[in-house]
This record gives structure tokens, sequence and C-alpha cells, in this order.
């Protein structure tokens, strides 16, 4: 493959656990991994701006082909510039394929050697996407890195059924990798599935790196199975990937799978998870997941995370977040998803320094500790 717009820079492996310290190299700059990136499905990241993401150190935010087809379109996208420049962003963007958006979010769907035929989550209105598709839409959109379109089967499918799913997206992949029009600007990473079966996450990644993406997901994973279950299938995949192309665990971000993830050599994920759950007022802080919206804090004058810097720790109360949210006021939801967002971006730089230090093991015991996950 000639040279790709997408590097990965090795900095350091941590001594006990091979965590892996790195940077990655996009056409809009250079972010430093281990990474959380916040999810902008519809091109911006709920109730936050471009500014305040950057101020909470956001390196790249991840956005999703199926959404901006269908609203604005990303013909649109195309003239307003690229989606970059259409919500005023100038660092990496990542998009998602649209494969796993169709198969969470559409109720009726049929799948094809030649695509995805299902029903607008919107209006039920008859679609139908495919590889080609997919990247074309990714091209128009323009993100620094593109997502192949994949099956995500549900973790407890038959193995006979995730063996038909696997061989497809690889064909899939291949489909996509020849119709990626924009090679110069836009890295496609492949997709690795395969459920819970170690020699179907084999050949899949066997096929995908064949193909030599200049990245490579786990998908598959965060789809109903154990944390225990997460960990063993990241304990056999990743070293099945090259050390020299960043690894990304999609749709991961509870704090101790991104402490787990990094010590199974993952170096980028996504989720939902932080700004979803501020939106109904629940935080998460350095003692453990706090539900503002409680009564316990109608009087509380102190900050969500007393050990946090976010502007929502430094600038308000308890009290104050928990009534806004009680009120249905925005103000209060973008207090608690910048408090979130923060939170998980923070936590990576500790992860980074840990890797640094040598310490990601004691580090993991110290966070566990404190956010409640050793208690049982
Ligand atoms: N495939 C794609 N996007 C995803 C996933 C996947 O398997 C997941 C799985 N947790 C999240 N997002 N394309
Ligand atoms: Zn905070």
């Amino acid at each position: 493959m000639k040279d790709s717009p997408i590097k990965y820079r090795l900095i350091k492996t941590e001594k006990h656990t091979g965590a892996r310290l790195g940077e990655i190299i996009t056409p809009h700059g250079t972010f430093p991994t281990p990474m959380f990136m916040p999810v902008g499905t519809l091109a911006t990241v709920k109730t936050q701006s471009p500014e305040e993401l950057k101020e909470m150190g956001a390196g790249i935010i991840l956005s999703n082909t199926y959404h901006l087809w269908l609203r604005p379109g990303d013909e649109l996208v195309k003239k307003a510039g690229g989606l970059h420049k259409f919500m005023n962003w100038d660092q990496p963007i990542l998009t998602d394929s649209g494969g796993f958006q169709v198969f969470s979010l559409a109720d009726t769907r049929k799948i094809e050697e030649e695509g995805v035929h299902f029903k607008s989550h919107l209006n039920g209105a008859p679609l139908f996407l495919s590889p080609e598709k997919a990247i074309q839409i990714q091209n128009n959109l323009g993100s620094d890195i593109m997502m192949s379109f994949d099956e995500c089967p549900q973790f407890y499918q038959p193995y006979d059924y995730v063996k038909a799913s696997v061989e497809r997206t690889s064909r899939w992949a291949e489909r996509g990798l020849n119709a990626h029009a924009k090679k110069d600007s836009q890295g496609l990473f492949g997709i690795v599935q395969g459920a819970g079966f170690e020699d179907l996450r084999r050949q899949s990644a066997q096929d995908l790196v064949s193909m030599d993406f200049p990245g490579y997901s786990i998908g598959g994973l965060a789809v109903g199975e154990s944390h225990e279950e997460m960990n063993a299938v990241l304990d056999f995949t990743t070293p099945m990937l090259p050390t020299n192309k960043p690894r990304y665990l999609m749709g991961v971000g509870a704090p101790d799978s991104l402490i787990d993830g990094v010590i199974r050599g993952i170096d980028m994920f996504d989720c939902v998870l932080p700004t979803r759950i501020a939106r109904n007022g629940t935080c998460m802080t350095s003692r453990g997941r706090l539900v503002v919206k409680n009564a316990q804090y109608a009087e509380d004058f102190r900050p969500l995370d007393e050990n946090c810097d976010c502007y929502a720790c430094k600038n308000y109360t308890r009290a104050y977040i928990r009534h806004l949210i009680k009120c249905d006021e925005t103000f209060g939801m973008r207090l608690t998803s910048t408090h979130n967002l923060h939170f998980l971006i923070n936590l990576m730089k500790n992860v980074r320094q840990a890797i640094m230090d040598d310490n990601l093991l004691e580090f993991r015991e110290d966070f566990c500790e404190a956010y409640g996950y050793n208690k049982e």
C-alpha cells in the first residue's frame, strides 16, 4: 500500500503489561494515545462547543456515517467544505461506517452479499448501505479516519453464523478499500469481528492484516458479553494485530474497561456513555458514579467531584446542577457532559502517565478501589 495519511508512532510500552504509549498522526494533527474519543454523532458532541472540547483535551472526535447521510446528507457536508469546516472542528475526526448503526437502530434489516437493506430510524423509508456506499459517504464527509463497513453480530450467535459473517465482513473490507477514492487524505481502518471465537477472530485479523490497513478496530464487543469475556477476547485478539498500527476498541467507555483495554494493547476508544448518562444527571467521579438528580444532593454545595478541575467542578455545586437537571435546563446537561468528558479524557491522561512511569497495574488498583469496582 502506498504511504497512508494515518501513522502510528509507538513511544513506549509499559514494563509489566505491554500497554502502549504513542501518538497518531493525521492530516488534521497529532493526538496522544491511549485516547478516549468523544462521540459527535450528528456533527456535534451533544451540548459541547469545539472550543470546550479542545479546552478539555479532546484530541479527536467521532462522528457517524449513517446519521450524517440521512441528515443533513453527505453531499451537503461536502458542499460546506467537508465535516471539519461544516462543524468548525479543525482537529482529527473519525467516522464510523454505519454498519453498527444499521444493526443497532434499524428494526428490520436484510443482509445480502451486496449490502444491507433496512429502514430509516427516522421515518421508516427503505434504505440500502453497501461497503462502497459507506466509503463514498465518508469520502464526502472528509474524516481523517474512516471505518470499513462491517457486520457486528451479537456476541452469542452460533459459530456457523459468525463464521459466515466474518468472511463477508472481510469481503466487504476489501470492497471498501477498492472504493476508497481519497487515499492521500483519509485513512481507512479494518474492523476485526468474530464474537467470542478465537479462531474466527484470528481469521478476521489475518484477512484484514493481509489487506494492509493503516489501523485496525476491534468490533463486536460491548454488545452484551461480560467484562471478563471482553477481556478474554482482547487477550487473544490484540496480539494478532501489527504493532506498528493503531488499535481501536469500538464502543467502549466504562472506566474500568478503558483501563483493561489499554492493559491489553488498545490505543483508541469511543463511547456515547459519558454524554448519554450526563443528560439524565449521572456523573462519573473519582469515587464512582454520582446520580446528581438524587434528593441527597439537594443541599450539597460541593462540586460534582472534589478531585476534578473541569469547568463544571471549578464553578458549580451539586445542588445547583441537580436543580438545573430536575428542571430540564440545558445548562445542567452541559455541565454534567463537560464533567463526564473531562473525567474520561483526564483518566486517559493519567493512564498515559502510568505507562510512562511503568505503574499501570497499581494505577488500576487504586482507581478501581476508589471508583468502587472492587467492592464485592
Ligand atoms: N462495528 C462498527 N462500529 C461499532 C461497533 C462494531 O462492531 C461497535 C461494537 N461495540 C461499536 N461501534 N462499525
Ligand atoms: Zn468535573
